[in-house]
């Protein structure tokens, strides 16, 4: 169906922002809703919009990504008509990794989207969690007869520090932009999603990485130069519910929101499928003493202690006396006895001694780190 356009998810920069949780591996195998890892969003709206041929680029070691990936089977993905390709991370010529940015990412692989030959390009985000038709967007992209097309959604004005944020003429043509300012001019934000015409884009980084090698970032330096050239770029407004989960704080809070049953992502919609590695465990183990209000526990858990509003992922367990608190726990922890966890974070196999308290608040997260150990007396 979409065959004229290729995506490729930006699956990684530097993610220092998720600190102890991205350690050894790209944010967005990072899990996420119990059952879920971050990537499995994009991926999957790659797929429910017929966008057959999808590369991921990241600058970390691509090991779990493959691993999770796989053949893209379990997105529906094929590889005789398209398919998933985990692209290997560039080196400089030392060996060493240096830190890119998303536009200086997508030059270096330019040899790979040649090979596919698209129309189209769509840029994506691995760290979003949404539902959204690229199809419609590329629509727009069509009707307008534009050179680039941005996703754009309307943030508050403490949010937009963070966000490429816009202003549009009334036939939605974007006329400024400006990459994470101070004083923002509107409560349009740039969703970092984009569709470009691939000659056009092309041509453009060819040119510009020829005189000039700082070119970094399509927000700092492409959008603007498109502007600066009179190209055609429109915004494309998003409705449904998106949340950049990059930081901590992003990460837990779009984890509360997904355990409300009044949450606008409805992930149980059957014409729009969330999907990951297919994996089939033992069931969930719920002792006498458990008890477990307003939570999500997914298969292979066992819990001894009380669950509060909480997610517990797969292969976590809980003992007796726990009690765990708007908090989200992360595949394979183990929770010793009587510990207090609340406002929390807690790393893909975490190991909590007895007694040990882990506790947050709104506005600072506590967190354990993937393999940390806590609390556990050594021998
Ligand atoms: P940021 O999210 O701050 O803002 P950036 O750090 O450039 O932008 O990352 C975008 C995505 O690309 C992230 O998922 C990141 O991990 C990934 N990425 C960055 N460099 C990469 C590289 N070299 N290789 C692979 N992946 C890489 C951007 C836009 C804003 C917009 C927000 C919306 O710049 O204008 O508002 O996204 O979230
Ligand atoms: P090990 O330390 O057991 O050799 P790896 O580091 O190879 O394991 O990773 C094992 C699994 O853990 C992979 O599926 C990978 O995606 C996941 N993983 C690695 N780092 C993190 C992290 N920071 N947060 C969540 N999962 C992670």
């Amino acid at each position: 169906m979409q065959d004229d356009m290729l995506g490729i998810i930006l699956a990684g920069g530097q993610g220092t922002r998720l600190g102890k949780l991205t350690k050894d591996t790209a944010k967005p195998a990072v899990p996420f809703g119990g059952r879920y890892r971050i990537i499995d969003f994009t991926l999957s709206n790659c797929a429910n919009s017929g966008v057959n041929t999808v590369g991921v680029i990241t600058q970390y070691q691509p090991l779990e990504l493959n691993a999770h990936i796989g053949s893209g089977a379990s997105w529906g993905f094929d590889s005789l008509n398209g398919g998933v390709t985990v692209l290997q991370p560039y080196s400089s010529s030392e060996g060493e990794k240096f830190f890119q940015g998303t536009a200086h990412a997508i030059y270096q692989n330019i040899e790979y989207i040649d090979q596919q030959d698209p129309k189209y390009l769509l840029v994506l985000s691995g760290d979003h969690i949404y539902k959204m038709d690229y199809d419609a967007m590329l629509k727009y992209h069509q009707e307008k007869k534009a050179s680039l097309t941005v996703g754009v959604i309307p943030v508050s004005k403490e949010e937009a520090k963070r966000f490429g944020m816009m202003n549009t003429d009334a036939t939605d043509r974007i006329i400024e932009f400006e990459e994470k300012p101070e004083h923002p001019k509107s409560d349009k934000a740039s969703m970092g999603i984009y569709i470009f015409n691939w000659p056009t884009l092309r041509d453009y980084l060819v040119k510009s990485y020829a005189t000039d090698k700082s070119l970094e970032d399509f927000g700092k330096n492409v959008i603007p130069s498109y502007l600066a050239n009179n190209e055609s770029v429109y915004a494309y407004a998003f409705k449904g519910y998106w949340r950049d989960v990059g930081t901590i704080k992003s990460l837990w809070k779009a984890n509360m929101e997904f355990l409300s049953p009044h949450n606008r992502l409805n992930i149980g919609d059957r014409y729009w499928r969330i999907y990951s590695k297919a994996e089939v465990l033992p069931p969930m183990f719920l002792t006498e003493t458990s008890q477990v209000n307003n939570a999500m526990v997914v298969d292979s858990c066992y819990v001894a202690g009380e669950i509060d509003h909480s997610i517990l992922s797969q292969r976590v367990s809980v003992g007796m006396g726990s009690h765990i608190v708007d908090s989200m726990v992360m595949p394979g922890a183990t929770i010793g006895k009587n510990v207090v966890i609340d406002h929390a974070l807690i790393g893909e196999d975490a190991v909590i001694g007895d007694d040990a308290q882990i506790i947050g608040t709104d506005d600072e997260i506590a967190v354990v780190g993937y393999h940390e150990t806590m609390g556990v007396e050594q021998p």
